[in-house]
C-alpha cells in the first residue's frame, strides 16, 4: 500500500483557533481526519507532520524516500515565500511533491504571490480551504498512476 507524507509548516498548528476568516474553522486534526478518510477510500496510508522549524521539515523531506513514501503533500506556510533551503530540499529528492495552500496566495498581499517551492513541485493547489489538501491528494494519486 502506498504511503504519502503530509507536511505542515509554521503556525499551521494554530488553525481553527485564530484568523478563521482567512484560514477557516477547521483544525489541523480535522483536516488530517478528512485526509485519512479519503486516503482510506483511495487505498493509501497518510502520515502527517507539522513543525514550526524549517530544519525539521527539511530533515523529514531528506529521509522521505528511505522512509518508504511514494510522494509528499506540503503546506510550507510562511516558508513558501522565504525559503530557498526548503526549495533546495524538495528539489534534492526524487519523490513527487504537491504544494498546498488553504488561502489563494495569489489573491492576497503581494509578498504572498511568490512561492519559492512552486518551481520544483508537480503542482500547486491554493484557495480551497481544507479541500485544497483533498484535491492535492487526488492530484498526487493521478500523478503516481
Ligand atoms: O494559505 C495557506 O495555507 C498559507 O500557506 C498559510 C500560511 C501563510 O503564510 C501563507 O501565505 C499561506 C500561514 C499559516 C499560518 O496559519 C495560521 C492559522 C491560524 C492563525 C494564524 C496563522
Amino acid at each position: 500500500m502506498k504511503r504519502i507524507l503530509v507536511l505542515h509548516g509554521p503556525n499551521l498548528n494554530l488553525l481553527g483557533q485564530r484568523e478563521p476568516a482567512v484560514y477557516g474553522h477547521q483544525t489541523l486534526a480535522n483536516i488530517e481526519d478528512e485526509l485519512a478518510l479519503l486516503a482510506d477510500e483511495l487505498g493509501l496510508v497518510i502520515d502527517s507532520f507539522q513543525s514550526n522549524h524549517e530544519g525539521y521539515l527539511i530533515d523529514r523531506i531528506h529521509v522521505s524516500a528511505n522512509d518508504g513514501y511514494s510522494g509528499i503533500i506540503i503546506n510550507p506556510g510562511g516558508l513558501t515565500h522565504t525559503s530557498v533551503a526548503l526549495r533546495d530540499a524538495i528539489s534534492s529528492i526524487e519523490l513527487p511533491v504537491i504544494e498546498v495552500h488553504l488561502s489563494n496566495i495569489h489573491a492576497r498581499e503581494p509578498f504572498r504571490h511568490h512561492s519559492y517551492v512552486a518551481g520544483v513541485v508537480v503542482g500547486q493547489v491554493s484557495g480551497f480551504g481544507a479541500a485544497s489538501y483533498l484535491l492535492a491528494l487526488r492530484g498526487l494519486v493521478e500523478h503516481l498512476a
